[in-house]
């Protein structure tokens, strides 16, 4: 078992954040500059509507280089690759486009999600550091660093407090699976009656992120992977967002909620009521 090392300092921190966000923008200019008209599928991953694309694996390449120059000595987490192992304890944890589907499509929900976590690189022991997620068709980018806050674009975020969870906009989404789906389809008709509206956007990295900077008051989804929600997990909870799963256990691929304390400590008891 990985124990947590000694945490970087801020000032290392404050460089990872801004390490993270070079890498983000730059890999979101690869993808902005060659999106061909029409894109193909190269192969599908846990179903046969889980796509990835050769951009996917061309980013992740480029990320993956980028970092093997600079952190020689880091681990790397990623989507589309093999996991490589280090020596520093700390592990980058990457996903080269978030929300594949919106970008297959040409819908313009779909992000570079970059985040570098210590210890255990597993969302119920990990600690996020620093992170940077850049929506790539608006070229927005939300960045953060632990306990220094986050930012859209250089301007600080705060997650919106809604007056109600029934007039709270909810972000959510769905599995690649039939049968996630279903239960997921279950679930919601038990939330859609008790809050304002729903937002299914596509991009986990994005709707958390959008959270953070009140375009959304609560999101939640079960399912999620490490490098869907490490970025913008922390963007989120820099902002002032409470990020948890259910029944006291931490934010997992089992279930993910986040909003501000009060709202989502409702929306948290709504799903436990829901058997989400
Ligand atoms: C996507 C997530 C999204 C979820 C999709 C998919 P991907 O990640 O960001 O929230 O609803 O099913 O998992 O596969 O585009 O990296």
């Amino acid at each position: 078992m990985t124990t947590t090392p000694s945490l970087p300092s801020a000032s290392e921190t404050s460089d990872l954040r801004t390490l993270a966000r070079s890498l983000a923008m730059e890999a979101g200019a690869l993808v902005r500059g060659s999106r061909p008209d029409e894109v193909e599928v190269a192969a599908t991953k846990s179903s046969a509507v889980d796509p990835v694309t050769a951009m996917d694996r061309a980013v992740e390449d480029l990320l993956r280089r980028r970092l093997a120059a600079r952190r020689p000595d880091d681990a790397i987490l990623g989507e589309e690759g093999d996991d490589v192992t280090g020596t520093s304890g700390l592990t980058w944890v990457i996903d080269p486009i978030d929300g594949t589907v919106n970008y297959l499509y040409g819908v313009a929900s779909y992000a570079v999600s970059v985040a570098i976590v210590a210890g255990d690189p597993d969302p119920a022991r990990w600690t996020p550091l620093a992170g940077a997620v850049h929506s790539v068709v608006d070229g927005v980018t939300w960045t953060a660093a632990r306990e220094q806050g986050a930012d859209r674009d250089g301007l600080p975020v705060q997650v919106r407090r809604a007056d109600s969870l029934a007039t709270s906009l909810v972000g959510t989404g769905f599995g690649y699976e039939a049968e996630r789906r279903a239960e997921q389809a279950r679930v919601l008709r038990h939330v859609l009656p008790r809050v304002r509206d729903i937002r299914r956007l596509g991009s986990a990295a994005i709707d958390l992120c959008l959270l953070a900077d009140g375009r959304l008051d609560l999101y939640y989804e079960r399912g999620l992977n490490p490098w869907d929600m490490a970025a913008g997990g922390l963007v989120a909870v820099e902002a002032g967002a409470v990020l948890s799963g259910l029944d006291g256990a931490p934010a997992t691929r089992r279930m993910t909620v986040a909003g501000s304390p009060d709202r989502q400590a409702e929306l948290v008891a709504l799903l436990e009521e829901a058997g989400a």
